[in-house]
């Protein structure tokens, strides 16, 4: 297992990461040179709800038990390096120095398909708002270990707890914040068997939730 060497630290993200102005996602924008900076942006929509997103370890990634996952797409070739997502932290001990699962597949008919990048990454928190529900819904900030996309094509990502070396193994810790509208497939959660579920309905209005994350790199002029 390669996981040790991609384990990242988020504390130069916060220098780090640039975020273009426009909050229409995918547009590459910025930069200058021969790389420009992209970002695909869903942020989350407060007050949208949660949903359980937890792996056993980043060794051991089956959902424990479920794992949530949502589609995005660039419109250039280009090399994803950072991440940014919207979560509940149930145990406030969660904040501090635990390790997220990252993992990129492929699509199929709007589906997650086949695994293509997994990494482990321990993320910058910082407390946001609260949600409908009344769980603190925090930003989660990581630099990860890059990946090569290709203009236009469809991939999945999950972020999920790593429960192994969380602050209460066995129970869930973090969940993942969702957010609306909908944009591209409809999010889902994977269970320890490996089926997909979707659609998720939001408890806050009973709408469907996709997941709330950003996604940073460098892109093709
Ligand atoms: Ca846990
Ligand atoms: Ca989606």
């Amino acid at each position: 297992m390669y996981l040790g060497h991609l384990l990242a630290i988020g504390s130069s993200f916060l220098a780090a990461f640039v975020i273009p102005a426009p909050d229409q996602g995918g547009t590459p924008g910025g930069g200058g040179g021969t790389a420009m900076l992209g970002a695909y942006r869903q942020p989350w929509t407060p007050p949208a709800h949660s949903w359980e997103a937890r792996v056993h370890s980043c060794a051991n990634p089956i959902p424990f038990d479920l794992a949530a996952v949502d589609d995005f797409s660039f419109p250039k070739d280009g090399k994803i390096a950072r991440l940014r997502w919207w979560g509940v932290l149930l145990d406030p001990n969660q904040a501090n120095d635990h390790p997220y699962y990252v993992a990129i597949y492929s699509d199929n008919a709007c589906a997650p398909d086949a695994l293509l990048y997994e990494a482990c990454v321990i993320p910058q928190v910082e407390f946001v708002d609260v949600d409908c529900h009344g769980d603190l819904v925090f930003v989660f900030s990581a630099k990860i270990p890059e990946f090569q996309v290709t203009a236009d094509a469809r991939y999945w990502i999950q972020i999920s707890e790593n429960d192994q070396q969380s602050a209460n193994v066995g129970q869930e810790d973090f969940r993942w914040s969702g957010r609306q509208p909908v944009r591209g497939c409809e999010a889902g959660q994977i269970d320890s068997k490996g089926i997909f579920h979707a659609p998720l309905v939001d408890v806050c209005n009973d709408q469907r939730d996709d997941m709330s994350f950003v996604i940073g790199g460098k892109f093709l002029p």
